[in-house]
C-alpha cells in the first residue's frame, strides 16, 4: 500500500476498501465502525483506570454510589451495547458471557448475517498495575438461515471461515489493528479529536525474529519440545541467544512481535492440559491476523485455523509469530514426540 495512504482516517479507509470486500454490503463496514466507537469509549475508561472510582471488583459501589464495574465487565457491556443498538450482528459470544447472546432473535426480519466473538478486555489483571491491555474480536458469517435465531453452530466455526478479525491495544497509544482477509492495517487513535489514523499500513511479521515471549515460570511444567525450544533460544550460537520479552498481555506481546519479529507461546502444561488461551476469541483472531501478516499460528502441531471447535470457551495451546520461529518450535515439538 502506498505510503500516500498514511494518515488516512479509519472511516475513509473503510469506505475506500469496502468494495474490495467480497461480501460488500456495508454491514461489515458498519460492524468495524461500531467496534471503532466502542474502542474509543473503553479507551477513555481504561485511561482513567488509575482513579479510585474505576478500580475494584464488580458488585462494589463507586464514589457516586453507582454499581461498581470492573473494567472487563465495563468493556464487555460497551462492546455488546454498541453492536446491539446498531442492529448490525445477529449474535455475540464473549469471554465474559457463559453462553452466546442472540440479538433480535425473535425478529424474522433480522437480516443481519454476522456473528462476533470477543474478548472485551484481555489481560485485565494488568489494569491495576498500569500495564497495557487489549480487546480481541473475531467475525464470521452465520451458517444458519438468515431471519432465524442464531445457534451454537454459528459460533463453532473453524478459524479459516473468519471474515474479519482484529484487536485494540490500549498501550502508550491506543491502536486498532484488523484484517478482512486482505492484509493487516494498524490505526492509531488521536485522543484529542477521537479519530483513528492509518499509521501502520500492510503490517507484516518479519520471517525471523530474536524475541521469544513465554511465561518461563511454568518451565518445569512444559512439554519436552517446548523446554528444548526455550533452551535453543537461550543458546549462544549464530544470532542467539534471543531476548525474552513477556508482558502478560497477549495483544501487547503479539503487537510488538509483529513489528519487530518474534514468537509468542502459551503451550499446554502439566497444569493446563490445553493451555490457557481460548480458541474462539483469542487464538483464532490472532491466528487470522498472523497469517494475513505473513506469520504463522499453530498449537505446536496443527494450524490453529483448521482446529474444529467443540465448545464456546475451549482452550488450545498457542504458538504464534514469525514464520521461521514458529516452524522451528514445531520442529522441536515433533522431535520430542
Ligand atoms: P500467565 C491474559 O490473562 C492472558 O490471557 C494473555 O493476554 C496473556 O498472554 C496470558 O493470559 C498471561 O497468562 O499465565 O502467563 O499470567
Amino acid at each position: 500500500m502506498a505510503n500516500s495512504k498514511l494518515n488516512q482516517t479509519l472511516g475513509e479507509f473503510i469506505i475506500e476498501n469496502q468494495s474490495s470486500f467480497k461480501y460488500t454490503s456495508g454491514e461489515l463496514s458498519r460492524l468495524i465502525n461500531s467496534i471503532r466507537l466502542a474502542a474509543k469509549v473503553v479507551n477513555h475508561e481504561v485511561n482513567k483506570a488509575g482513579l479510585v472510582d474505576i478500580i475494584g471488583a464488580a458488585g462494589d459501589t463507586n464514589i457516586q454510589g453507582e454499581d461498581q464495574q470492573k473494567l472487563d465487565v465495563y468493556a464487555n457491556d460497551k462492546f455488546i451495547q454498541t453492536m446491539t443498538k446498531r442492529n448490525i450482528v445477529c449474535g455475540i459470544a464473549s469471554e465474559e458471557e457463559d453462553d452466546f447472546i442472540a440479538i433480535n432473535s425473535q425478529d424474522e426480519n433480522n437480516q443481519n448475517k454476522y456473528v462476533v466473538l470477543i474478548d472485551p478486555l484481555d489481560g485485565s489483571s494488568n489494569i491495576d498495575v498500569n500495564v497495557s491491555v487489549g480487546t480481541i474480536f473475531s467475525v464470521f458469517r452465520r451458517v444458519t438461515p438468515v431471519g432465524t435465531p442464531v445457534t451454537i453452530d454459528d459460533f463453532l466455526q473453524k478459524g479459516n471461515q473468519q471474515v474479519a478479525a482484529g484487536y485494540v491495544v490500549y498501550g502508550t497509544s491506543t491502536m486498532l489493528v484488523y484484517t478482512t482477509g486482505d492484509g493487516v492495517n494498524g490505526f492509531t487513535l488521536n485522543p484529542a479529536i477521537g479519530t483513528f489514523y492509518l499509521s501502520h499500513p500492510d503490517m507484516q511479521f518479519p520471517e525471523d525474529g530474536k524475541i521469544y515471549s513465554v511465561n518461563e515460570g511454568n518451565y518445569i511444567h512444559f512439554p519436552l519440545g517446548i523446554k528444548n525450544y526455550i533452551k535453543y533460544c537461550q543458546m549462544e550460537e549464530g544470532d542467539r541467544p534471543y531476548t525474552s520479552r513477556y508482558i502478560g498481555s497477549l495483544v501487547s506481546d503479539f503487537h510488538r512481535n509483529m513489528i519487530k519479529g518474534g514468537i509468542y507461546m502459551y503451550p499446554k502444561s502439566s497444569l493446563a492440559s490445553n493451555g490457557k488461551l481460548r480458541l474462539l476469541y483469542e487464538c483464532n483472531p490472532m491466528a487470522f491476523l498472523a497469517e494475513q501478516a505473513n506469520g504463522k499460528a499453530s498449537d505446536g502441531f496443527n494450524r490453529i485455523m483448521e482446529i474444529e471447535p467443540t465448545e464456546l470457551h475451549q482452550r488450545v495451546p498457542f504458538i504464534c509469530g514469525s514464520k521461521n520461529m514458529v516452524e522451528k518450535a514445531e520442529e522441536f515439538m515433533r522431535n520430542a514426540e
